[in-house]
């Protein structure tokens, strides 16, 4: 039976890949932080819990050690793009350095890069490196080559954590990763990001539970997919013999406007009628457009997303509205609505 250790599973990611992994047969670890981590009944049933901290070096040590995997999955980050001009040395610290620490980690416990170890051999690394990374776009679309040019601290962070992992690999010859996935989402969706604030939105205002919904700019343009499907391209990247960085996304470009679009058209109503523009959600330096190409991930890994943009609106929109309707009916939230994010 194959182990896996996760980092960052109690979010969006970390929960699909532990459904996927489990049902693929692995003995599935998740880091979880804190002492009373409020997200702790988000990690899926059938994970074995250990604590742990990315700004921690000697609890990702311990983690590593006790849950002696085959793989890392290190998705943790402080991951809002927003919050990384408020905070951005702690971002650094945790999207950033948090990845050296992991690489440093397994390289302790494994002892790769000792005298005598073998390249390639013992625990593999996922890296979540992001498209935000190359920010203000050199081609469209972006491949592995594409330069990078980060527009945040969050992206900046990215990028170290990218070339710190790809190091490692040339350095130690760890089997190290970095998958550049574009924008991904699902009903479980953080509702700070864009998608989720506006179907969420969509679907209270139909039930009267609000009025408005206030945006940034509605002319981004992104590259956005099902997170479940983005998972699976995860654990194929470690599956290959020879290590290498994949880009992962549809191919595919809309607007946060054309989001806006299909989800208020899913509950019937017009966006026009409810949408304000405010500049608090407008950011200092802004990515205009992301668009990936995935021919390396299609072809190697013969990776193919399965649910269109369209379906994906509607579908959070779905969630969002059964999930909002029960919690107008039980205002106090059971534990299963926590769960279900
Ligand atoms: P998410 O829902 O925001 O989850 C972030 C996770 O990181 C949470 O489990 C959080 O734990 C954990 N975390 C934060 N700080 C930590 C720390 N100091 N130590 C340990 N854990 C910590 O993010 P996501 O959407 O699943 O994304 C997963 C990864 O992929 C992230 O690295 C993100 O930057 C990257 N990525 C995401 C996308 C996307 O479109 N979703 C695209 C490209 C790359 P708590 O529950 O304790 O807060
Ligand atoms: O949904 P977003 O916050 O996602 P963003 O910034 O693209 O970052 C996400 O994807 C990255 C991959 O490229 C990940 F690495 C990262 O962790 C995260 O998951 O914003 C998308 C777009 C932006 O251009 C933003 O300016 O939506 C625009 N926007 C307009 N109004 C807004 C809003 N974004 C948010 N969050 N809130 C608004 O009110």
């Amino acid at each position: 039976m194959r182990r896996a250790l996760i980092t960052g599973v109690t979010g969006q990611d970390g929960s699909y890949l532990a459904e996927h992994l489990l049902a693929e047969g692995y003995q599935v670890w998740g880091l979880v932080r804190g002492q009373a981590n409020p997200h702790r009944d988000r990690v899926i049933e059938g994970v074995r819990v250990v604590e742990g901290d990315l700004l921690d070096q000697s609890s990702l040590v311990a983690a590593v050690d006790r849950a002696q995997p085959d793989e890392v999955y290190n998705l943790a980050a402080i991951s809002y793009v927003p919050m990384s001009w408020h905070q951005a040395e702690l971002t650094a610290e945790v999207t950033g350095l948090g990845v050296l620490r992991m690489l440093e980690a397994i390289r302790m416990v494994s002892g790769i890069g000792r005298a005598g170890a073998s390249p390639g051999a013992g625990i593999r690394f996922y890296q979540a490196s992001s498209s935000e990374m190359f920010g203000k776009v050199s081609e469209v679309p972006q491949n592995e080559a594409t330069t990078l040019h980060p527009r945040s601290p969050y992206g900046v962070a990215k990028a170290y954590g990218h070339f710190i992992t790809r190091n490692y690999r040339e350095s130690f010859g760890l089997h190290a990763v970095s998958g550049i996935l574009f924008n991904h989402e699902s009903p479980r969706r953080g509702r700070e990001f864009v998608t989720r604030k506006i179907t969420l939105s969509a679907a209270r205002i139909k039930l009267g539970l609000q009025r408005e919904l206030r945006l940034g700019n509605l002319d981004a343009v992104r590259d956005w997919g099902f997170a479940g499907d983005y998972v699976r391209a995860m654990r194929l990247m470690l599956a290959q013999d020879r290590p290498a960085d994949y880009v992962v996304g549809t191919g595919h470009m809309h607007s946060v406007r054309d989001v806006v679009r299909i989800a208020f058209d899913t509950v019937g109503l017009d966006w026009h009628d409810h949408v304000v523009i405010d500049p608090q959600f407008v950011r200092p330096a802004e990515v205009e457009l992301l668009c990936a190409d995935s021919t390396r991930a299609r072809v190697e890994l013969r990776w193919t997303p399965t649910v269109e943009f369209e379906d994906l609106i509607r579908m959070m929109v779905t969630a969002d509205l059964e999930r909002s309707a029960r919690e107008q009916q039980t205002p106090v939230a059971t534990p299963q609505e926590h769960r279900a994010w």
